[in-house]
């Protein structure tokens, strides 16, 4: 058996490797071996994206790469997310909840962070409406108000598909509906600062944190 630090290194390889039978055994491997799905997330899967990202960035990876380790990452989220939602455990549970609205923004196709975070939300006890990807802002702010919706949660993983969130607020606030919502934004180019500057209610680094200010927003909305 190895230990935790060899699991991560291995998924790690095999996430920049692209190999999604091979993430797929030593994901199965580590969590029998006890190793925190949330580690595995985190530490594994979004930390071997982020080498792939950079190796397409400096030219050493090509499309096809970037394809199967995308195909790589929802392998192993078969494996993973009964586990991650498992680790929610008694705290599921726990606390308000609510209905979301949540996609990919307009222009961007990426889903799998999106995917967790929304499968993360419906285990928690949250109402989720998954509009899945490339979803103009009409759309979302229409079905956040079909379904009376509390958050939109939306994400992009191409900077270039970032002003679109911006343009999502800007439209609420037309609208006269910005307070009606609250708005969360994220994927792996969204910082605090950036959620800041368009005026969004908040952001989180990963799926787990997603849930906690999913959370937060609701507990802040019900005192309003
Ligand atoms: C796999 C991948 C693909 C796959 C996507 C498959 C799929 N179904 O999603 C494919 C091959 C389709 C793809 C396509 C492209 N890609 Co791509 N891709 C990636 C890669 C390697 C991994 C993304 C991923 O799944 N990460 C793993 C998940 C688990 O992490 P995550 O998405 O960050 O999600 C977590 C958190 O961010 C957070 N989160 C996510 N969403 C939300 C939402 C809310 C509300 C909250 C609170 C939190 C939250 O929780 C999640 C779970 O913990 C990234 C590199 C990277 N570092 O991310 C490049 C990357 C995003 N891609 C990139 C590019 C350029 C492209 C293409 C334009 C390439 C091309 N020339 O065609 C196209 C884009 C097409 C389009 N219009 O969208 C660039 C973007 C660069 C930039 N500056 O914008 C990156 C950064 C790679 C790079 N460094 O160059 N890609």
């Amino acid at each position: 058996m190895l230990n935790e630090q060899e699991y991560i290194e291995q998924l790690k390889e095999a996430v920049i490797d692209g190999d999604a039978q091979d993430v797929v055994e030593i994901a199965k491997e580590a969590l029998e071996a006890g190793v925190d799905p949330q580690v595995l997330l985190t530490q594994g899967l979004m930390a071997g994206a982020d080498i792939v990202g950079q190796k397409f960035e400096s030219g050493e990876f090509f499309l096809p790469q970037l394809m199967l380790t995308g195909r790589a990452l929802k392998a192993a989220m078969s494996v993973l997310e009964p586990a991650l939602q498992a680790s929610l455990g008694d705290k599921a549970g726990e606390g308000d909840t609510g209905t979301v609205v949540i996609c990919t923004v307009q222009t961007d196709i990426h889903d799998i962070g999106k995917n967790i975070v929304s499968s993360m939300l419906t285990a928690t006890g949250f109402t989720v409406h998954d509009l899945g990807v490339d979803v103009p802002t009409k759309t979302i702010i229409a079905k956040a108000q079909e379904v009376n919706a509390d958050i939109i949660a939306c994400s992009a993983l191409l900077t270039t598909s970032m002003p679109v969130m911006r343009d999502l607020i800007n439209l609420l606030e037309s609208m006269g509906l910005r307070d009606r919502f609250k708005v969360m934004v994220g994927g792996a180019p969204i910082t605090p600062a950036f959620a800041e500057q368009i005026g969004a209610d908040g952001t989180a680094r990963n799926a787990m944190q997603a849930v906690q200010l999913a959370k937060k927003l609701i507990a802040e909305r019900r005192q309003a």
